[in-house]
């Protein structure tokens, strides 16, 4: 009876209040995206840090973020001495993912059952359903092996597939592959499952590598972003402040730790109360560190904004080891890649290019582990659905990067 109580007083304030009876989106409702012009500068990843907003996409033209409803008149007042002004896309998030599930074709309750043997592609998976696909790939593969490298804040497992090479006798270099490290960032997962599938079956002939492949390091965001709050970012350990969970692990890493993060709970992009504070990134850190001697590549799946970032994202004023090479292969990714569905990547410098940003998976490998080649991928789209992506993107978008992935690999291993 008593955890009963705070719902129905939300629900009676929520339908007071906006006129709207409760959703399983009921936490964004009052929520706006806006569409930040003029000076805007620093300022948009200055709020953030603060916690007042959440940036949704910083690109060079076009800044777009989300506004809860409780810091709207903060925000509002702060970009106006700021000279920034604000345009509003979205008045209400709430309503506005509850017209999209409506229009779509067929609505998340509809989903046809899984029977485990192949990725889905006609709606993003469950944790549960990516478990299940990721068993019996192992089961069915002997060149595949599943192993737990750690447990999430609310004990599920962080799963890691190692495919070892064709000839044992190639085993000398390694890819890593991580995916979904941002809750929202679904594309991201979908799209490691599908390339796993395709270097099961070995389509792309590059069977020389170790490949290992941690197709969902941040499980209980990921289900927090299905069934509570679309847009979570971090994952849902608690913190100090009772209002606010949640890390972002990739301002979690130990490398110029803290730059571009924030040391405030409630802000998008809290940076934990030091490296590797999280379980997530302790057990990515663990298991990459066992085979560092062997990593070649380190491919971190994102999304969005069709980019393919190399290092480093701590400072656009130093340059990183490689980057020559690290621009040469990120072309042909990119080229292969458009070749599939005529979508561009763009190939830039993380920092540079995007913001600055610290304590991420791309930077670390490079930094402290020393891999050569080492990406953030943002996958699709450039924004018009952003991390609402719908899933009819989720084949395309896997078979361009599977493409492009091929063909770097085969690339990386001629060196
Ligand atoms: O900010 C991030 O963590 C990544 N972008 S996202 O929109 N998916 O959140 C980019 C990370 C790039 N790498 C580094 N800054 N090192
Ligand atoms: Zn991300």
């Amino acid at each position: 009876m008593v955890s009963v109580v705070p719902f129905v007083i939300v629900a009676a304030v929520t339908f007071t209040v906006f006129g709207k009876e409760p959703t399983r989106h009921e936490l964004l409702r009052g929520h706006q995206i806006w569409q930040l012009s003029g000076d805007v500068g620093a300022v948009p990843l200055e709020l953030m840090q603060e916690g007042l907003l959440d940036v949704l996409e910083h690109s060079g033209t076009s800044k777009k973020v989300r506004v809860p409803f409780q810091s709207l008149e903060e925000t509002r007042r702060l970009l106006q001495e700021k000279g920034v002004s604000h345009e509003i896309l979205v008045e209400d998030l709430a309503t506005f993912l509850e017209d999209g599930e409506r229009l779509s074709k067929r609505s998340a309750m509809e989903r046809d059952e899984y029977n485990c043997s192949e990725p889905r592609h006609d709606s993003y998976m469950t944790f549960e359903e990516m478990e299940c696909f990721l068993k019996r790939l192992s089961e069915n593969s002997p060149r595949a092996s599943l192993t737990s490298i750690g447990k999430s804040c609310e004990n599920r497992d962080i799963w890691m597939v190692h495919l070892r090479p064709d000839d044992p006798r190639d085993s000398e270099e390694a890819v890593w592959i991580e995916a979904g490290i941002h809750a929202r960032e679904w594309i991201s997962s979908a799209v490691a499952l599908h390339i796993l599938k395709e270097l099961v079956q070995d389509n792309g002939n590059i069977g020389q590598f170790d490949v290992y492949v941690v197709p969902m390091a941040n499980p209980d965001g990921y289900e927090y972003s299905r069934n509570s709050d679309r847009l979570w970012r971090k994952n849902r350990c608690k913190t100090s402040n009772a209002n606010c969970a949640g890390v972002d692990l990739n301002r979690n890493w130990n490398f110029h730790y803290g730059v571009g993060a924030s040391d405030i709970e409630c802000s998008e992009v809290f940076r934990g109360t030091e490296p590797f504070s999280e379980p997530e990134t302790k057990a990515l850190r663990d298991a990459m560190t066992k085979v560092k001697d062997q990593l070649k590549m380190v491919l971190s799946l994102h999304s969005y904004g069709q980019q393919l970032l190399y290092p480093w994202g701590f400072s656009k004023h130093e340059i990183a080891p490689n980057t020559e090479d690290l621009i040469a292969k990120g072309k042909v990714f990119a080229d292969a890649a458009k070749s599939a569905h005529n979508k561009a990547y763009k190939v830039v410098n993380s920092a540079g290019d995007l913001y600055t940003a610290s304590g991420a998976t791309d930077d670390w490998a490079k930094g402290v582990l020393g891999v050569k080649y080492t990406y953030t991928l943002e996958l699709r789209d450039e924004g018009e659905f952003g991390f609402i992506l719908e899933p009819s993107h989720i084949l395309p978008c896997s078979e361009e990067v599977w493409k492009g992935l091929e063909a770097l690999l085969k690339e990386i291993i001629k060196e």
